[in-house]
């Protein structure tokens, strides 16, 4: 198994062993690669590996151990299912001969039952039948099938269980499993788009008058994908607009002005320009479609579409393909550039299509120009944030935030060009910390940003013994709001907050915990800037340059810091930035 490991282009394995898991854990510490890390939790270690693999799959995997780290560690799979990252995780089972008598690290049917939240699992022999152990080759098929899916698009994690008898047999020879495994070992691969529906898209984009290209952040993932999108708008004078997620989770990378000229905003379907863009369209393209369901998008247009996506039934379960709209599979980049491709190739002229100035954000401005008092404070914070980005060149923000990353993502222009942003579509509150390590442990060369609720800190700061231990070059940015402002909102919009008073029993954050302490106890370094209640101007004002100082403060060494910044839960800055209703 290490060997395994050691020939696929694995770097990283983050590992939290127990009995059946020593034997391959000592062997991987005898090898230079994959690196063996401690990861101190289940969860933690299929965190961190997620964190590393966000770029692309298969750098760094997790080792568990059986059913009770595994059934820990499912909120880590179960989200990086739906980030669509590539990761392997190893998890040692019961040995062939104990397993029929269900000792606590195995239950009935594990495997198949955590298939309900990875892209594959499979259980190395057969689960019922435990006679004999399987032979080695069915070890090396299961992991050559493991990693062919993990690295296909759409990327997941990919989990398989291996008895403990299995990883300890010494009686495997490396050639001989090679010699089974027969096709090798896997590379990465995309599918490329069926030529017919590729044609026939074509077809459709020559002869329709105006095309609106309207995308999903997933599509953002896949490398060369802004330049892809530039020419494929300018070759058909198409506006572009982005799914905006409304609640939750909202922080996700956009599209950059600067690389896509035809990009007009964040699809706002309160927006009159907006709707007016998208309701003069007579072809709209989705790319990488996962979530532009009515909550999120309104209605669609009743006019054609053409779905291009790694996974059409996540558009296709967003009910606006009808009888006559075309889906184009593939590896969604690749795909955009075959049609672009087609379209270049042919005539140079394009029958439909009326030319006409694409309206951009000059229309449909994000800040408005006369900022109110709330909107000042609110630029402050996230001017502050951003002068500590850019301060220290840091490459990476990694958002686990509710109520603070809508706010980011309203002055979202203000932070530093070509800053990457990982954000969590699985909304699971507390996965910040770890991913932010598992991303610097990619990039150790970098400084990796991490801003975060307070709740969410007091959800994950166990990973903050491994951002020690490892000398993560991360700077945590704790928004301390005082209470979960975001569902706060909600109750408040569903009249909760007026029937039964204080909420803070349940929505409150602990009036013990103190965030720089506790990061302080564990070995960070850290720091406070208070912005206060809403006042004077000129005091955000100056608190956003102390935001901004100390976090390049901080991030001036080696190693992990935490930043607690207090904002009330009052404060006007909040406001409106948490829909309570979903648009239609
Ligand atoms: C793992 C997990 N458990 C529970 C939830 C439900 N949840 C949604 S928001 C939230 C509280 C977030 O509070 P905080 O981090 O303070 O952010 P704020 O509400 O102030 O924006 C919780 C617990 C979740 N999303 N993920």
């Amino acid at each position: 198994m290490s060997l395994l490991l050691q020939e696929s282009s694995l770097t990283l394995a983050f590992g939290y062993a127990g009995t059946s898991e020593l034997e391959l854990c000592n062997e991987l510490l005898g090898m230079e690669r994959p690196r063996l890390l401690n990861s101190r939790g289940d969860k933690e270690a299929v965190f961190f590996a997620a964190g590393a693999n966000v770029d692309s799959p298969h750098h760094a995997a997790a080792l568990l151990h059986g059913a009770r780290g595994l059934t820990n560690a499912l909120g880590g799979i179960a989200e990086a299912k739906r980030n669509e990252v590539g990761l392997l995780v190893l998890v040692g089972v019961p040995s062939t001969a104990s397993a029929r008598y269900a000792p606590p690290h195995g239950e009935p049917g594990l495997l198949k039952a955590v298939g309900a939240f990875s892209k594959f699992s499979l259980q190395v022999g057969s689960d019922t039948d435990r006679s004999s152990p399987p032979e080695g080759h069915v070890l090396v098929e299961a992991f050559t099938h493991a990693v062919s899916e993990l690295t296909t698009p759409p990327y997941g994690p990919a989990v398989i269980g291996i008895p403990q008898d299995v990883l300890e047999n010494p009686c495997l020879r490396w050639s001989a499993l090679r010699h089974h495994s027969g096709a090798g070992l896997p590379r990465m691969v995309g599918p490329l788009p069926d030529r017919s529906a590729l044609l026939e898209a074509t077809t459709a984009l020559r002869t329709a008058g105006n095309v609106v290209v309207l995308l999903d952040d997933y599509f953002l993932r896949y490398k060369g994908s802004s330049a892809a999108l530039h020419r494929f708008t300018q070759l058909l004078n198409a506006s572009v607009l982005q799914l905006g997620y409304r609640r939750g989770a909202v922080l996700f990378p956009r599209v950059s002005r600067d690389e896509v000229p035809n990009f007009v905003d964040w699809y706002d379907p309160y927006h009159t320009d907006h709707r007016r863009i998208l309701h003069e369209a007579d072809l709209i393209v989705t790319l990488e479609d996962r979530n532009m369901y009515p909550r999120n998008m309104g209605v669609l247009p009743d006019c054609r579409k053409i779905a291009v996506s790694s996974d059409p039934s996540k558009a296709v379960k967003n009910g606006y393909l009808a009888p006559g709209d075309i889906i184009v599979e593939g590896e969604p980049v690749q795909a955009v550039i075959a049609l672009s491709t087609l379209l270049h190739s042919g005539s140079g002229t394009f029958p439909g299509l009326v030319k006409r100035r694409v309206p951009t954000a000059e229309g449909s401005v994000t800040v408005s120009v006369a900022p109110d008092p709330r909107e000042h404070c609110g630029r402050c914070v996230v001017d502050g944030l951003a002068q500590g980005i850019r301060g220290c060149s840091a490459k990476f923000l990694v958002d686990d935030s509710q109520i603070f990353g809508a706010l980011i993502r309203r002055f979202y222009d203000l932070l530093p060009d070509g800053l990457r942003i990982i954000g969590s579509h699985g909304g699971f509150v507390g996965s910040g910390i770890p991913h932010a390590i598992g991303v610097s442990m990619r990039h150790p060369c970098e400084r990796v940003f991490c801003t975060l609720g307070d709740q969410g800190f007091n959800n994950a700061f166990q990973s903050l013994v491994s951002a020690v231990d490892m000398r993560s070059n991360v700077t945590f940015v704790v928004c301390d709001n005082g209470m979960s402002v975001s569902l706060a909102s909600q109750a408040e919009e569903q009249g909760l907050r007026t029937l039964s008073g204080s909420m803070d029993r349940y929505l409150g954050n602990s009036p013990s915990l103190e965030y720089t302490s506790v990061a302080n106890a564990l070995g960070l370094r850290t720091a406070e800037v208070d912005f206060g209640h809403d006042g004077e101007p000129g005091h955000w004002r100056q608190a956003s340059m102390d935001l901004g100082a100390a976090l390049v403060r901080l991030s001036g060494q080696r190693g992990p810091a935490l930043l607690r910044m207090a904002v009330p839960p009052s404060s006007g800055i909040w406001k409106d930035l948490w829909p309570a209703n979903g648009v239609s």
